[in-house]
């Protein structure tokens, strides 16, 4: 195979260890041509016979229909099933976006994740309303159509589950899975709603309220206590993601929306908000949302998800193909804020090089990074680190786990280390 000649090589400029490139050659790509250049590099072109006119542009295709799918092709993009307890609980299900095989940073919507305590409702949303009672001087009662006439806000966030990466939390050797399973209880979505404080000043809080008990409509009633403060500031009850209806995996007819808030108290199929002078302790929150610290004492109401961030591609399960050029890329988020800086590391965190964050960089929304690599071929540990706006870092596995007790596998957010073997395969560590 022969490097196409008529993309001229471009002038490396290495910025750290095992062959990290700096992100200035990304930068000047469009310009230069030095992104053609590497994608050159990556992947020398034979020069090929000229093929036969298939059918496909000597028949007429197929004709338009009502919903568009994905490729055919494509038919293994799927999200990972997590059933924890199996036939035990089979309304305790959980599945996993498969962030390996996505490249944006919007999450499709037949590809968010999902948590579901007591399965999916198959509920009717004509029936559906939206309490608000409590300590507040007009109780109000909403339905689907009510709401609709609410002005609404459009905003671009992370879900993630407290439990996401359980898996690097808790088990002794490190898994091998790839993103869905090991990171894959976070998505992002555009999301279009009422802001519930619009519905709050209608119902009118009296000064007693300062907290709010969110219900939903679903088998468990999944509850949960949340601040009156965040209520009033960004929260809101979305009822579109990503433009269409939500879906019934997300909470149809409406969900509540707390962007940088731990997915659980997000609740699906909302129902009521109850507005209270203090936390109820639901045993959502009391019990199974509660971390217990490596002193035994535990931490309640951990509400803003930590710093984190995952490359993925390369990740566990991939196969390289072979040294070269290749782009480093992953994912970046912080319920604090935006995302300031990822950093990657190619040989085990001894020196580090900056990624380039793709623009806009949102506030608790995924932002995708990316940075130039050259793979010798030699074995390698692959790593990245965010930093977020309040200065945050992400840890290390072993500071994390110096923190809490052994058993607990909420906020997992430490360093994700891919080892790169000289074959090119991709594996799951702990380092
Ligand atoms: N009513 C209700 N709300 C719920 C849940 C649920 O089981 N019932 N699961 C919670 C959990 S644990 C998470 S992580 C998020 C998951 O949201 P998703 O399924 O839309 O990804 O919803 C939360 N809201
Ligand atoms: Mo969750």
């Amino acid at each position: 195979m022969m490097a196409d000649p008529s993309v001229s090589a471009p002038k490396l400029e290495f910025a750290a260890g095992g062959g990290l490139l700096s992100r200035r050659m990304l930068l000047r790509g469009a310009a230069a041509g030095s992104g053609a250049a590497l994608a050159a590099l990556a992947m020398p072109r034979p020069a090929q016979a000229e093929p036969a006119l298939p059918e496909w542009v000597t028949v007429a295709g197929e004709r338009a229909r009502g919903y568009g799918m994905p490729a055919e092709q494509e038919a293994d993009v799927q999200r990972a099933i997590i059933e924890p307890f199996g036939d035990l609980a089979r309304a305790f299900s959980l599945s996993g976006t498969p962030h390996h095989k996505l490249r944006g940073t919007i999450t499709p919507n037949g590809l968010h994740f999902e948590v579901h305590h007591g399965g999916r409702p198959n509920l009717d949303p004509d029936g559906h309303r939206l309490m608000i009672h409590g300590m507040v001087e007009r109780p109000i009662k909403f339905d689907l159509n009510a709401l609709e006439r609410y002005p609404m806000v459009t905003a671009t966030h992370f879900l993630e589950c407290s439990g996401n990466s359980f898996f690097n939390a808790v088990m002794p050797e490190p898994m091998q899975s790839g993103c869905d399973m090991l990171h894959g209880l976070l998505s992002n979505s555009e999301w279009t709603g009422v802001p519930v404080r619009v519905l709050l000043e209608e119902a009118g809080v009296r000064p007693e309220g300062r907290w709010v008990l969110a219900v939903g409509n679903d088998a468990p009633s999944l509850a949960r206590s949340i601040p009156v403060e965040k209520l009033m500031d960004d929260a809101f009850v979305a009822l579109y993601q990503n433009g269409e209806r939500i879906r019934p995996e997300q909470g149809y007819p409406m969900r509540l929306l707390l962007p940088g808030f731990e997915g659980n108290m997000n609740v699906k199929w909302l129902t009521s908000l109850w507005v209270t002078d203090a936390p109820a302790y639901t045993k959502h929150e009391s019990g199974e949302y509660t971390e217990i610290l490596a002193n035994g004492s535990s931490v309640k109401f951990t509400f803003a998800m930590g710093v984190k961030s995952v490359i993925t591609h390369p990740s566990a399960t991939m196969t390289m193909s072979g040294p070269g050029f290749y782009e480093i890329s992953g994912i970046a988020w912080s319920g604090a804020g935006s995302v300031r800086k990822v950093e990657i590391s190619a040989d085990g965190g001894e020196s580090w090089a900056e990624a380039a964050l793709q623009e806009p960089v949102l506030p608790r929304a995924l932002t995708r990074f990316r940075l130039p690599w050259r793979w010798e071929g030699a074995p390698t540990l692959l790593m990245s680190r965010a930093e977020d706006a309040t200065g945050a870092v992400q840890p290390t596995r072993s500071s994390w786990k110096a923190r809490y007790d052994p058993s607990n596998f909420l906020h997992y957010n430490a360093i994700q280390p891919w080892q790169i073997t000289p074959e090119g395969s991709v594996q799951n560590v702990y380092a």
